[in-house]
């Protein structure tokens, strides 16, 4: 059986060394993503930029998109081509996750697509990372994230994926909004949703914050978003043309379920990952597989969508 789940952009994806890790045959993804790219190299925000509570499977970030710059992301896919010993030959699809800093930047990486197609399956637009200081999340800016998409589209090579990376939405008006907006480009995937932005996670003990950046202000992720990701998977599964990806809360098989009923056809894992390292995804993987034997599913079509409703 081809696997449905893989990593969240930004949980261990950043250099080469993490993403070969995710992409051995030994790991068990059925696709990696890489870190959120900008043009150039970031360093992102200063230190501690990420705290979890395994307890509760909850984690806070504010990372400020660290990465090596867009290249760098493209030059690990020409790796995995050209690697003489054949190790790494590519067999999952490899995404990039672009999030540059302007339009501009994000244009010329969509251009950038066109020579690097071979190289890639598709790209993963970032339109929701809360953690840039001073700059408002996109995908909440309907103006805005109109022309961000139309932009980018027109220029992303049409023989590879695109794909968006939603922020949660909570207002229906906003999923209204937004759903109209994607309905009017091409837009092959929806991943829902990245971590619920400008949560504060404080420790009682040192009545303090927990990361600096924003004075603690930060994505939260795990557990306690799952029912927020599953609203979000459902209403955009149910409204636009695009395939679903489902992220956010998964920690067992039983949510990954959970998504695919609510119409994720893939599943990515993030703060369960930090949490637990790779093993989650034979982890959830086997767990999900419990699940479907348990209930005589062979394939995810078999319950993918299909939530049942009161009348
Ligand atoms: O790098 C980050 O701080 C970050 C990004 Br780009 C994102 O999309 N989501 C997130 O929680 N953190």
């Amino acid at each position: 059986m081809r696997i449905c789940i893989y990593n969240a952009s930004g949980v261990k994806c950043k250099t080469h060394m993490e993403l070969y890790e995710l992409y051995r045959d030994s790991c068990d993804t059925g696709a990696v993503v890489s870190k959120s790219t900008t043009l150039l190299e970031r360093n992102g925000n200063p230190g501690p930029i990420y705290y979890e509570n395994p307890h509760v499977g909850m984690s806070i970030n504010s990372s400020g998109l660290p990465n090596r710059g867009y290249q760098y992301y493209i030059d690990f896919a020409k790796t995995l081509k050209t690697n003489a010993s054949n190790l790494y030959l590519r067999k999952k699809p490899y995404f990039v996750s672009i999030s540059g800093m302007s339009l501009a930047d994000n244009i010329r990486m969509a251009k950038y697509t066109k020579t690097d197609t071979e190289f890639l399956d598709g790209i993963e637009l970032n339109l929701s990372c809360p953690n840039i200081i001073g700059k408002p999340q996109i995908g909440y800016d309907f103006v805005a994230m109109e022309e961000m998409i139309r932009k980018v589209r027109e220029e992303i090579s049409n023989e590879i994926l695109f794909g968006l990376k939603l922020p949660p939405y909570f207002d229906i008006s906003h999923y209204e909004s937004a759903g109209a907006i994607i309905n009017e480009f091409k837009v092959d995937t929806l991943t829902c949703i990245n971590s619920l932005g400008n949560g504060l996670m404080v420790d009682p003990y040192s009545e303090s914050v927990v990361i600096r950046p924003k004075n603690g202000y930060g994505g939260i992720g795990g557990s306690v978003i799952k029912s927020i990701a599953l609203a979000n998977v459902h209403y955009f599964y149910k409204h636009t043309k695009s395939e679903i990806i489902g992220c956010g809360g998964i920690t067992k098989g039983l949510d990954a379920f959970e998504h695919i009923l609510c119409g994720a056809k893939a599943v990515q894992l993030g703060t369960i990952v930090m949490i637990e390292g790779l093993d989650a995804f034979t982890r959830i993987k086997n767990e999900l597989i419990a699940v479907m034997k348990e209930k005589k599913y062979t394939s995810i079509e078999d319950f993918r969508g299909k939530l049942k409703y009161f009348d």
